[in-house]
């Protein structure tokens, strides 16, 4: 990425729950893109814009380092990010611009149906199975419980079958899932939804311009689907 483009970069997830709502709101805003399979980048036809599609965990970084302009990204993994980097002592500064109206899901804490599980003090000295630590730890220390991380990329929901943890954290919409694995939902520690976010510091006049002309129509846009 040329930082002293003056071409605005946006960065979204590539292939996933958030790219078509992403990319299809961006169009709306009246943003032209011919968008290639195996691209990453993905040049605007009718405006200074860029886009960067990228995995959904990597945006948050990359607009917390000044990498691009803009990200499009679901609140869960940018709380667990910026948890991570001010544990860790990296920067984790940027604006949050716009909540998203897509992507909305819950992070909840689910435990096997067959548990008699009564409350939040039965996780106390468990394990539970999460791709999101930060958030978990986060959770179960304000609410004094002290518990166990079993870090997974993914397959959170069989962990407890497979005798790897006692419970689970993990992103939940319909339910479907947890219920397909025995599982039932608890605790809801987090509710997400899409965000746009910009990087910190500010935008060199051009880019401001865009940015400027975006966050209406995004309004206009989100007002009429309501
Ligand atoms: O490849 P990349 O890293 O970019 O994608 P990913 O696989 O990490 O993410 P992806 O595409 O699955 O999700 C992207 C974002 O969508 C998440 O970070 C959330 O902000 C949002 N989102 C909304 C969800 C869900 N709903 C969701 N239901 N993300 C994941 N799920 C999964 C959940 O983890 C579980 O496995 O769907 C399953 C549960 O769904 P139900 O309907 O059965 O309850
Ligand atoms: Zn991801």
């Amino acid at each position: 990425v040329d930082k002293s483009s003056q071409r605005l970069t946006i960065a979204i997830q590539k292939s996933g729950r958030l790219s078509t709502e992403s990319i299809a709101l961006l169009q709306a805003c009246g943003f032209r893109f011919s968008l290639h399979e195996a691209r990453l980048l993905a040049h605007s036809s009718n405006q200074p814009v860029d886009l960067l599609r990228v995995r959904d965990d990597d945006i948050p970084g990359l607009v917390m380092d000044g990498v691009v302009d803009l990200g499009l990204v679901g609140e869960n993994v940018l709380d667990e990010v910026r948890l991570e980097r001010k544990a860790t002592n990296i920067s984790y500064d940027f604006t949050r611009l716009r909540a998203l109206e897509f992507g909305q899901c819950r992070l909840s804490i689910a435990v096997p149906k067959e548990d008699n599980y009564q409350g939040l003090a039965d996780l106390q000295g468990k394990r539970i199975a999460t791709t999101y630590p930060y958030l978990l730890q986060n959770y179960l220390q304000q609410q004094g419980i002290s518990a166990s991380n079993a870090i997974l990329t993914g397959s959170v929901e069989v962990a407890p079958r497979a005798g790897l943890a006692d419970a689970i954290c993990d992103l939940v919409s319909t339910g479907a899932t947890l219920e397909a694995n025995g599982l039932i939902e608890k605790e809801v520690i987090f509710r997400s939804q899409a965000q746009l976010i910009q990087r910190p510091g500010s935008l060199p006049a051009a880019k401001q311009a865009i940015v400027d002309q975006l966050l209406p129509r995004i309004d206009g846009v989100q007002m009429a689907k309501e």
